[in-house]
């Protein structure tokens, strides 16, 4: 192959360089000032990542200084949302840090905006502030850029290296230069993996001309999932997919619409619906249905249920907090600073939400770690804090040694968003750097076999393509090799239909789930087959690969469960009721990266708040 290969060796691999990247970056700068620090980053990281349009909301912050909240109250906040089951400690020690790391931005020159009242920042909600955030992504990626050694754009990271003198422990991570194709080693004493969560891995609503748009990034490939799994990665909570409840078509979030429009709901014929569920919900979660606020997947519950009453479209009334003209601003640019299509569709539609209610959805499922969500890497959380069997050493890392974990890609910690993500990479980025201290003078060591194995393996889709290409002389269709966006089809297609996406009504079962399974175990075979024409494609066919991954393991938690533990996301069928006795804890699975089977096992969730 006349492919170039490019070697860096670093004391600390960033890959990702995204809210947790960008995060992880700077605080490794100043832990670790004479360390060799570099990030690899598949776009470009000053509009990478799920932040890239920018952002209208700080979705995460304290504001304990000004007494506000407490890092307890977050917790509690974070665990009933998530029907019980969080990280406890992790998610307190992210809230601990959270807010300094918000003043970090303002001082970067975010702009936020400010209550008239108090002259703080403008609250959204109970723990969502409001920024003009269509800089937000440059802004961190410049702290990113002054910390790190070299920042690295383009290069799509495949997977990681691991250390051949010592077992279970990771040595760097390899990839290739999606515009000059050139092939990255990066050896490295630790790595913090930071490359976001996943979108279309179940099929979107937005399909044929709309299908680049969803609600999570359509970039976010679960890189962060995929490549940790490989290594043998322990995950955590991968079930837990998140579903959200979305202005329709285009995807727009609804947070400054409820809580600072002060918008709400009602189904096509005027009235109020959440109530009509009440006793239903409560016969399957109990007590949970009390709590406040309700938690997200319940709400999505009560829309799914009322849809399937046949009482939908769902509409967000909009039409009464349009008439102030400050307000109905805010809405707008609620979506140019963040979801543009959102706007653009309303614009195609003749919907002006001052004179018509637009409608909501629900969404397909996404898989991320930060979000009303929690799937991730069971990583350990901080000395200081957390039990025993939540902590092995150093804060945010995996179960394989040197390898650490940072936003989306870090389980349990559920309502990070933005901030949370941000920090995250700092804490990591701090450990990180211990670990390299406290491995002294001991070397890492990756063999040229290890690098050349992966370098065959990364390229074949290329060679899949030109040598069967010579079998068709016309359109598309191969007998030899499967295109990335056929392929994408296919894997959204199975994910959707068995293991409980919309076309489904987000129901599953066990029967569903080993169908589903067996689905995706024929894929990964024909996936061998890809065939890429170009780098880009290249770089498609290595997100579909790790999209596939993610989703196997998304199928074998969701199997593993026997309970409906988050109505609204999804539905077991055969368990149809939350089963606290048996189910109260957190579900953990690992893929053996030579036998390739996947191994589940419980584990306990400790309440370290009340
Ligand atoms: O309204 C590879 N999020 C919101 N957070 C908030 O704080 N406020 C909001 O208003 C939020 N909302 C929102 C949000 C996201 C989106 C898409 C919309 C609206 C429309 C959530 C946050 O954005 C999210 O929590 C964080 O960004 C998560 O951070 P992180 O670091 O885990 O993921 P990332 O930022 O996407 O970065 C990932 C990076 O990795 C790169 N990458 N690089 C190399 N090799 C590979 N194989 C790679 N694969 C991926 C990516 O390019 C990226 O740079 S609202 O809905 O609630
Ligand atoms: P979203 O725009 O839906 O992503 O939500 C942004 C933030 O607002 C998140 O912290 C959500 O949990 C929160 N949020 C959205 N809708 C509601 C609601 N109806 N009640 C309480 N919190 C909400």
């Amino acid at each position: 192959m006349g492919i170039k290969t490019v070697y860096e060796d670093c004391d600390i691999l960033v890959v990702g360089g995204g809210m947790g990247g960008t995060g992880a970056a700077y605080e490794a700068r100043y832990w670790g000032r004479n360390m060799k620090i570099i990030v690899a980053e598949k776009a470009n990281i000053d509009r990478s990542g799920a932040v890239a349009q920018g952002l209208y909301a700080i979705n995460c912050y304290m504001g304990t200084q000004w007494g506000e909240n407490n890092p307890e109250d977050h917790v509690r906040y974070a665990r009933n949302d998530l029907m019980g089951l969080v990280r406890e400690d992790l998610a307190f020690d992210m809230a601990r840090h959270v807010d300094s790391c918000v003043h970090k931005f303002e001082e970067w020159g975010l702009p936020f905006m400010k209550s008239a009242e108090t002259g703080q920042y403008l609250r959204e909600g109970k723990w969502q502030i409001m920024i003009h955030g269509e800089s937000y992504k440059p802004i961190v990626a410049d702290a990113a850029r002054k910390s790190a050694d070299k920042i690295y754009n383009r290069i799509m990271v495949t997977h990681l290296l691991m250390d051949e003198s010592r077992d279970n422990r990771v040595g760097g991570a390899v990839g290739f230069n999606c515009r000059t194709g050139d092939y990255h080693v990066f050896r490295a004493k630790a790595v913090i993996v930071a490359a976001g969560g996943a979108s279309h891995i179940f099929k979107p609503r937005s399909v044929g001309e709309g299908m680049g748009r969803t609600w999570y990034a359509p970039w976010s490939s679960g890189s962060a999932y995929a490549l940790s799994i490989q290594a043998g990665a322990k995950m955590t909570q991968m079930e837990n997919r998140i579903v959200l409840a979305r202005f329709k078509d285009g995807y727009g979030p609804v947070g400054a619409y409820f809580l600072h429009l002060k918008t709400y709901t009602q189904n096509a014929y005027g009235n109020e619906y959440e109530t009509t569920w009440y006793e239903d919900t409560k016969a399957m979660v109990g007590e949970y249905i009390d709590h406040q606020p309700t938690p997200t997947c319940l709400r999505n519950h009560a829309f799914i249920q009322e849809m399937k009453a046949g009482r939908g479209p769902i509409y967000m009334v909009t039409k009464e907090a349009f008439q102030d003209p400050h307000l109905e601003e805010v809405g707008w640019e609620n979506f140019l600073g963040m979801t543009v299509s959102q706007a653009v569709v309303w614009a195609s539609q003749d919907i002006d939400p001052k004179y018509t209610n637009p409608e909501l959805t629900t969404s397909e499922p996404y898989v991320m770690g930060s979000h009303a969500t929690c799937s991730g890497a069971w990583c350990s959380g901080p000395e200081d804090l957390s039990p025993e069997e939540y902590f092995w050493g150093y804060n945010r890392m995996m179960t394989v040694d040197g390898l650490f974990g940072a936003g989306d890609a870090v389980g349990g910690t559920a309502h990070a968003f933005s901030s949370g993500s941000f920090t995250e990479g700092r804490l990591a980025a701090k450990a990180a750097v211990k670990y390299i201290k406290d491995l002294k003078e001991e070397k890492i060591n990756v063999t040229d076999k290890q690098v050349n194995d992966f370098k065959e393996e990364i390229y074949q889709p290329l060679d899949n393509y030109t040598i069967g290409r010579n079998e068709i002389v016309g359109g598309t269709v191969s007998p030899s090799y499967l295109l990335p966006i056929q392929g994408l089809q296919r894997l959204e297609k199975v994910m959707d239909e068995y293991v409980g996406g919309i076309s489904v009504n987000y129901m599953t079962n066990d029967k569903m789930l080993e169908r589903g399974i067996e689905l995706l175990d024929i894929m990964e075979e024909d996936f061998e087959h890809i065939g890429a024409e170009d780098l880009h494609q290249l770089m498609r066919a290595w997100e579909l690969k790790h999209r596939l991954l993610t989703s196997q393991s998304v199928a074998q938690h969701t199997m593993f469960r026997e309970e409906t533990r988050w109505p609204g996301y999804y539905y077991r069928g055969d368990h149809m009721k939350l089963d606290d006795e048996n189910w109260h804890c957190l579900t953990l699975s690992r893929r053996d990266p030579e036998t390739r089977e996947w191994t589940m096992e419980k584990a306990p969730v400790y309440h370290i708040v009340d």
